[in-house]
């Protein structure tokens, strides 16, 4: 067992950088991103940014006017050095000052990072060996198999009396600690998936080395896989309720899993909280997975169900808060109020499902937008929505999904621009696991970016990230492993037991916040009663240094969406271009669609492409049956698959396959080969169009096939305009 550097923390923190030091992101910046450093203000009022090997100078500029930051009481000032883009390593030079950490310019500067906090899940599982080809030094053997788990008394019912034994195994681990909790496992399993729906490309290109990686799934859905396999779990196939955590009665030593006491685990309670938290994780994981019917059979539908099941249970016991029993006394996640999830499951659950009665039952008009948190999760239902916004039914409010989501980034964009240290925190939002708090803000400012592009939330959005990567008061890096001072005593319970010196890479230590309620516990004082620079690298830290599962994920978010939105290539091109496709396919909708609209629609398109000598194939289909079937004069004999595979997408998607090809584009994945779709089946090429019935959804494809992707789906655009009568841009 290591021990933490008692003596030089009491000597005033080993780690921490001192007081007067340039604060910087220590990793990097995309070259096209927002780039600022704080230096304490002092006699000198200019930097310059010069290359970290030679010196030399590559920017000079002015500092910022002086301002106090309230959580740390710090005056600083502001070096913004964005205009800086050529690639290299560098390092802030103030004079009478040391020169900061170096950093990197340079493109995808997260890559690496979003792996690790990745991996960092992997490092985390429950009941399973880590082999040494994938987890290096970190190798160990199983701990909590879970295969024989007792039915708590709290959790007692005529089917499950007390004592039943039930397997529940697999799953991550919570934190620090070896237990498995529901509420927490959702909001961290959601945020992976939407980050894999939002950015697949980039995750298709993700290499984890973990076990699964060699098979078709990306490895970020392997991974959540593994978790969600433990949740469904969880769930009583009897009634659809949902234990709200699988536990220890009380918290292990610092020991590795292996070691662990062996005392009995149980499956505590169910809980309307945990019942929502699934429904909505697992109405999310129905879609995500929902692609790899082949590799995964049945497993989309299951999902589904369980889901729709957890739900109808809520609702039948909709007050269910969860305390721990009198003899339980490991983490809680209580919650008094579960509207938030109950908005959430039925976002999800309308998504996925397409039932309108889950949009009525979200009541959108009385949810407004936070930042999310374990205990918070309305905003996780605006940004699936907002996701999904060109796909939903027209029950849906598409103006109030689109103001929620932008009212809470100009919130946090406001607050980013009036703070002196340009970060959207005050002493308030200093909680336990305030670096997740910091990561949550960037990642609903994320969301408003990429609704509408303003520039101020992608920058905001930045600033949060780092500031987990050195820009805060402490002067660390919160990430184990990464940057030029990460935390070397996490309160994590492998990172301490095992005989490797450095903590597990990858995870995110909760962070500073002022209530210490460790204190007790701990054999060093904080530095600091401050909000901002109440953090403690030392073992004993739980209030302030532990890992969590749910302060990873938005880690991983933050860092792919930051990779992929600051890309040098530019956004407006592809964006407009979606934009414009979604808008033709709101409006080219139809009011009812009978054999004989087929007929006069394929006509129609008949006669477009006759007068332009195109040699097309034209498909219409409904409801799998085909009701029109033309291939003009020249047109090639092989087009029957080209038809098979891009409807297939846009029965998949809801979209047409000209805007899931730009989609993807835009991403920079290849068209041909996105990680989601087998090839087989799927073509992300344009000429596949969504027939949409108004209040209904989905019916039917019609599809035009034979001349490049563009050319396809403008022909039938215009022939779907011209029988609809209705005006479009093209
Ligand atoms: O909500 C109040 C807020 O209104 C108030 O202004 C603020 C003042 O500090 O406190 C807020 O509540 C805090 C809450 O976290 C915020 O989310 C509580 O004081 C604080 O005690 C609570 O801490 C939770 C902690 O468990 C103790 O229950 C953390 O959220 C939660 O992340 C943490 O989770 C633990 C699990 O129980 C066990 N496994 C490890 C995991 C991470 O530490
Ligand atoms: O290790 C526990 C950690 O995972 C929890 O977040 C934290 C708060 O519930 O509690 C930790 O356990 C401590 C316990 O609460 C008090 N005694 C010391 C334990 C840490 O070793």
């Amino acid at each position: 067992m290591k021990t933490a550097c008692l003596l030089l923390l009491a000597a005033g923190a080993a780690h921490a950088a001192p007081a007067a030091t340039v604060k910087v992101n220590q990793l990097g910046f995309a070259p096209a991103a927002h780039k600022l450093a704080l230096a304490p203000a002092g006699a000198a009022d200019g930097f310059e940014v010069v290359d970290a090997a030679s010196g030399k100078t590559a920017l000079r500029a002015a500092l910022g006017a002086p301002a106090v930051w309230e959580p740390s009481k710090e005056t600083v000032r502001l070096a913004d050095f964005s205009s800086l883009t050529r690639p290299g390593r560098y390092r802030i030079r103030i004079a009478g000052l040391p020169l900061s950490d170096s950093f990197a310019i340079g493109p995808a500067p997260n890559r690496e990072l979003n792996a690790a906090a990745l991996k960092a899940y992997y490092f985390n599982r429950a009941g399973t060996a880590l082999g040494a080809g994938h987890a290096g030094v970190y190798a160990r053997a199983a701990g909590h198999p879970d295969d024989k788990v007792l039915v708590h008394s709290s959790a007692a019912s005529a089917a499950r009396p007390e004592g039943t034994l039930i397997a529940s195994s697999k799953g991550w681990y919570d934190a620090g600690d070896y237990n498995k909790y529901i509420v927490n496992s959702g909001i961290s399993s959601y945020t992976l998936l939407a980050a894999f729906e939002h950015f697949p490309a980039y995750f298709g290109r993700q290499r984890l080395n973990i076990p699964e990686s060699a098979n078709a799934l990306p490895d970020i859905l392997d991974e959540s896989l593994w978790n969600l396999e433990w949740m469904l779990s969880m769930q009583d196939p009897n009634d659809g309720g949902v234990y709200h955590k699988l536990t220890n009665k009380r918290f292990e030593g610092m020991v590795m899993p292996e070691q662990a006491s062996g005392e009995p685990r149980y499956v505590v309670k169910k809980s309307t909280a945990a019942a929502l938290d699934f429904a909505a994780t697992m109405a999310t994981a129905s879609r995500v997975f929902k692609p790899y019917g082949r590799q995964l059979p049945g497993l989309s539908s299951r999902m589904l169900d369980a889901a729709e099941r957890a739900w109808r249970w809520a609702e039948a016991n909709p007050a269910q808060y969860f305390v721990n029993p009198p003899d339980v006394a490991t983490g809680e996640y209580g919650d008094k109020n579960v509207d938030d999830e109950r908005a959430w499951a039925a976002a999800e659950l309308y998504i996925s499902s397409g039932k309108d009665s889950y949009y009525t039952a979200l009541k959108p008009a009385s949810v407004d937008a936070t930042v999310p948190t374990w205990s918070d999760v309305r905003s996780l239902a605006w940004m699936s929505l907002a996701h999904h916004r060109a796909r939903l039914t027209p029950i849906a409010d598409q103006a109030l999904i689109a103001a929620r989501i932008d009212s809470l980034a100009a919130v946090l964009a406001e607050q980013w621009k009036g703070s002196p240290y340009r970060i959207s925190m005050a002493d308030a939002q200093f909680v336990w696991g305030s670096n997740a708090v910091v990561l949550n803000q960037s990642m609903m400012l994320l969301q408003g970016y990429r609704m509408n592009r303003k520039r101020a939330y992608l920058d905001a959005a930045q600033s949060g990230l780092d500031y987990v990567l050195g820009r805060n008061a402490t002067g660390h890096s919160f990430v184990t492993g990464f940057g030029a001072r990460p935390p070397l005593h996490p309160h994590h319970r492998p990172s301490q037991a095992d005989t490797v010196e450095a903590p597990v890479p990858g995870f995110l230590a909760g962070g500073p916040q002022p209530r210490q309620q460790d204190k007790a516990d701990c054999p060093v004082p904080y530095p600091s009663a401050l909000a901002g620079l109440s953090y403690l690298d030392h073992v004993c830290s739980y209030a302030s240094n532990e890992v969590a599962i749910n302060w990873n994920a938005p880690l991983v978010y933050v860092t792919a969406a930051i990779d992929e939105l600051t890309k040098a290539e530019p956004m407006e091109k592809p964006d407009d271009m979606l934009a414009l496709i979604a808008r033709q396919e709101q409006t080219l909708q139809f009011d009812s669609f009978d054999n004989r609209t087929a007929l006069a629609l394929g006509l129609t398109l008949v006669e477009l492409a006759r007068a332009d000598r195109l040699p097309v194939t034209i498909d219409i289909t409904r409801d799998g049956q085909v009701l029109f079937h033309h291939a003009l004069d020249g047109a090639a004999n092989d087009q029957a698959n080209w038809i098979r595979r891009k409807s297939n997408l846009v029965k998949l998607t809801g979209h047409s396959s000209f805007y899931t090809h730009t989609e993807v584009k835009s991403q920079g994945g290849d068209i041909d080969a996105i990680p989601t779709l087998d090839p087989i089946d799927y073509a992300a090429h344009g000429g596949a169009f969504p027939l949409t019935v108004k209040g209904v959804g989905m019916v039917g494809t019609i599809t035009v096939s034979g001349l490049p992707g563009a050319d396809d789906h403008a022909l039938v655009v215009r022939a779907l305009a011209s029988h609809l009568k209705r005006d479009v841009a093209l």
